[in-house]
């Protein structure tokens, strides 16, 4: 993505609106529909089909602060009807399982409810508003995002088979440009000088959902002397499975029994036995931690994971990009209402202080419970990461043991405060 190029070829269309939004992910659905009820207009582009972004299975837990969220903002109906409630999570190991109450801790819970859920409500609430979401968009950039009228250039096929046909090279302009693109966009590319910060983590989750009633009433977290494993659920027929795997490892290597086995192994407990079914979805995670220096450069913005990239064993990546779009939705309210660009230009020093709080927890949780059988020199090194995982036994024992711990786990779990800084009128 270029930042400024003023030699492109005449577009065949042009299109004009308040606010360019590049991806119909959760952070750009749920931007267009804040911006939407206070009649400021958006256009969505996005790379994929429809079908692929109702589809895609990702998170699965709301904090407390993404429910409030989204009861406000009138997308809390199905999600009060088939959203279930968790009011704390059990933590396994060393043979035993220990409940961890939120209620009791911080008088908060957690809800369970897709993110695929989240999309469909967005997308049914955009069909009804005509909300205009191009997809399937190719090449695109974004440009002169240091004047005051920036665009995007994407192209699109113009007949129902997208891979062939004439190319229709669109702009799109507008008065700001966000880039909620998620980790692999582009839009970033267009903040000169943007530095990144990040680790990769020496372990992947391997996740399966499967058609069967869910084991346990509330999600598991199990740290097992043969690594991480969690039981989750999607509703009270489908479950949500998790093994920690070699970042090498391939799908093709776990068969279904094979993941079954590992499962009732990690999960093990005497007298519980865990359901089987048939398993619906099978995907290996890589799991890294990101974040970028800014989130603002000129017209262009960054929202979610375009942004940031948080390990999942915090469940906190879809409720950062909530938070993120919630405190943008206010200061863009202000720049386009009064003119007033003091939030807009406090958006990203803001946005960021909650992120790195998020990035000390999700680490926390994900070196708490997960074994790092890293080897040196090709050997297994059974000294230093049989030192680690005993350590981390004591850690958790220390934890379920110790109010205060409770305490700072609950807090972050169902989500920090957050700040409104521009009510809707
Ligand atoms: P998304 O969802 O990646 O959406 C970005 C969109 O941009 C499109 N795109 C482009 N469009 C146009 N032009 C381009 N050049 C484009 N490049 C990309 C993409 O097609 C896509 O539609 O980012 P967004 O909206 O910021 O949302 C973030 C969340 O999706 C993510 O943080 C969570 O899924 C993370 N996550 C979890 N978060 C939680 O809060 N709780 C959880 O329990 C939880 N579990 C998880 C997770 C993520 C996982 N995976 C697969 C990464 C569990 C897993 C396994
Ligand atoms: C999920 O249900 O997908 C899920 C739950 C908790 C996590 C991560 C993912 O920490």
């Amino acid at each position: 993505m270029t930042q400024n190029a003023p030699n492109l070829p005449a577009p065949d269309t042009r299109l004009h609106t308040s606010v360019a939004i590049i991806g119909a992910g959760p952070a750009g659905l749920l931007l267009a529909h804040l911006l939407a009820r206070r009649g400021i207009d958006a256009v969505v582009i996005e790379r994929q089909s429809r079908e692929h972004i109702s589809r895609r299975i990702r998170a699965g837990v709301l904090e407390q602060t993404s429910v409030e969220v989204l009861r406000e903002v009138g997308l809390g109906d199905r999600l009060d009807r088939q959203g279930l409630q968790h009011r704390g999570i059990h933590l396994q190991f060393n043979g035993a399982r220990h409940r961890v109450s939120f209620d009791d801790a911080v008088g908060r819970s957690v809800w369970i409810y897709g993110q695929h859920e989240v999309v469909a409500d967005l997308l049914a609430s955009h069909d009804k508003l005509g909300t205009r979401i191009v997809y399937n968009v190719q090449n695109v950039a974004v440009h002169n995002v240091d004047s005051n009228a920036p665009f995007v250039r994407f192209e699109r096929r113009r007949s129902p088979d997208l891979r062939v046909g004439p190319v229709e090279r669109v702009e799109l302009r507008a008065q700001i440009v966000v880039g909620a693109d998620g980790f692999h966009g582009a839009a970033r590319q267009a903040i000169p000088g943007i530095e990144t910060f990040g680790h990769e983590y020496p372990y992947a989750w391997l996740g399966v959902l499967a058609n069967v009633a869910p084991s346990t009433d509330e999600l598991i977290y199990s740290l097992h002397e043969r690594g991480f494993a969690m039981h989750s659920m999607r509703s009270p027929e489908v479950s949500r499975l998790y093994l920690q795997v070699d970042p090498g490892d391939s799908v093709d290597a776990w068969p279904d029994e094979r993941i079954w086995e590992e499962l009732d192994t990690r999960l093990a407990l005497p007298g519980w036995t865990l359901g089987r079914g048939e398993i619906t979805d099978k995907a290996i995670t890589p799991m890294r931690a990101f974040a970028v220096s800014t989130m603002h450069h000129g017209r262009l913005v960054l929202a979610g994971d375009a942004a940031h990239i948080v390990p999942p064993a915090g469940a906190k990546g879809l409720n950062l990009a909530i938070a993120d779009v919630w405190r943008l939705d206010g200061a863009l309210a202000r720049w386009f209402d009064t003119g007033d660009r003091a939030h807009l230009a406090q958006y990203s020093t803001d946005a960021l202080e909650r992120v790195w709080q998020v990035q000390y927890f999700s680490n926390w949780m994900t070196r708490m419970l997960h074994r790092d059988f890293g080897t040196e020199s090709g050997v297994p090194d059974e000294y230093r990461s049989g030192f680690e995982y005993r350590m981390q036994l004591g850690q958790l024992q220390h934890l379920v043991d110790t109010p205060a711990a409770i305490a700072q786990l609950a807090g972050f779990y169902t989500g920090l405060p957050l700040q409104d800084p521009a009510p809707a009128q």
